[in-house]
């Protein structure tokens, strides 16, 4: 590490630092814990990384590989085009990166092969049926990402590397579920949020041939496994990116839950003048996401999203509390407003 910092600035960085790893340590992330034996069997935040690389994607100056240095579990990088930009670890702040979720270093996947994608692996094969496999992460997508191809950001792999889940997040906001066989599989209950940081977590009892995803607080059971062929160990967890930039993955920050609110249409956890103009841009609107102001999936943008919208106006956590009934009142004459405006401009 370059010594740039005054020596008593160093020390008092390095004790919190060392102060905020030991309390983080349980929940660190991209984690990957056997909740059974209780043991953390892969931990990165790829903060401790030597070789970072500070420029937008993409850095041709270095490889930047995560080789998770400290760290539990080892990195297999196959940058499949043998091109080493497409796995780098940055703490870039310049976009279209989105700058780091946890600490200055995040890791970024581009994927211009079926190849190119980073495995974290176990310290150890996990072979003992029954036992319970948990991981987490936090990806962002940025929404310019290359219209309608999803993106495999995790999937649970067996010890030969074989893929267990195959869990397909897109720029458009929805996610699949990847069946080796039979295509890919609407999850509608997830809502996964473009160009922000969105939390992400499995769960799979070894010898099971179903698995638990969680995106945003929100739990979705008994998923099909891409390859029951594969069951029986796990290996770690393979991240990939999509075709036309970076996909940006992070550890996430215990205590910290990225939840999904309704109302929340940017996934930024506040419902604001921003979700209720991206409501109004699309009222009336059929085949719409989440991300477009359909709060309650069913496609339509209407006076249901609306009310869940004003329902939760300028809440910050889910659990907050209702508005006042003047707050409420204003927040429905505004989001009317516009949704007016919208109406007689398509008039
Ligand atoms: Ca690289
Ligand atoms: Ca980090
Ligand atoms: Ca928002
Ligand atoms: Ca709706």
């Amino acid at each position: 590490m370059k010594s740039v910092l005054s020596r008593p600035v160093a020390v008092m960085i390095c004790l919190t630092a060392m102060a905020f790893l030991l309390s983080a340590m349980p929940t660190w992330a991209i984690t990957i814990t056997n909740v059974t034996t209780d043991t953390v069997i892969f931990s990165t935040d790829f903060e401790s990384e030597t070789e970072v690389s500070s420029l937008p994607y993409a850095d041709p100056s270095v490889d930047a590989d995560p080789t998770n240095p400290g760290g539990v579990g080892t990195w297999i990088v196959n940058e499949g085009d043998g091109q080493a930009t497409h796995v780098q670890v940055t703490n870039s702040l310049t976009s279209p990166d989105p700058g780091p979720f946890q600490g200055d270093n995040y890791v970024r996947v581009m994927r211009t092969s079926y190849y190119t994608h980073a495995l974290a692996m176990t310290s150890a094969p996990q072979t003992n049926a029954g036992d319970v496999i948990q991981m987490e992460e936090m990806v962002f997508i940025s929404s310019g990402e290359q219209a309608g191809s999803p993106v495999a950001a995790m999937g649970i792999v067996s010890e030969s590397k074989g893929l267990l889940s195959h869990l397909l997040l897109d720029q458009s906001g929805v996610v699949f579920n990847s069946v080796s066989g039979s295509g890919n599989a609407l999850i509608p209950e997830l809502v996964f949020f473009p160009n922000a940081w969105n939390k992400l977590e499995q769960t799979y009892v070894v010898g099971a041939d179903t698995y638990d995803a969680t995106l945003n607080g929100i739990t979705v059971t008994g998923l099909a496994l891409y390859d029951t062929a594969n069951v029986g160990s796990v290996g770690g967890v393979r991240l990939t990116g999509n075709g036309s930039q970076s996909t940006y993955y992070d550890a996430c920050i215990p205590g910290v839950d990225i939840q999904v609110i309704p109302g929340d249409a940017n996934g930024d956890q506040t419902v604001d003048d921003v979700d209720a103009a991206i409501l109004a841009a699309n009222w009336q609107g059929t085949g719409k996401r989440w991300k477009d102001g359909d709060f309650n999936l069913d496609g339509n943008v209407d006076d249901m999203d609306a009310t869940l919208l004003a329902t939760n106006w300028q809440a910050d956590t889910p659990a907050a509390s209702v508005p006042e009934p003047s707050t409420f009142v204003l927040a429905m004459a505004g989001l009317m407003a516009l949704a007016a405006t919208t109406r007689r401009k398509r008039s």
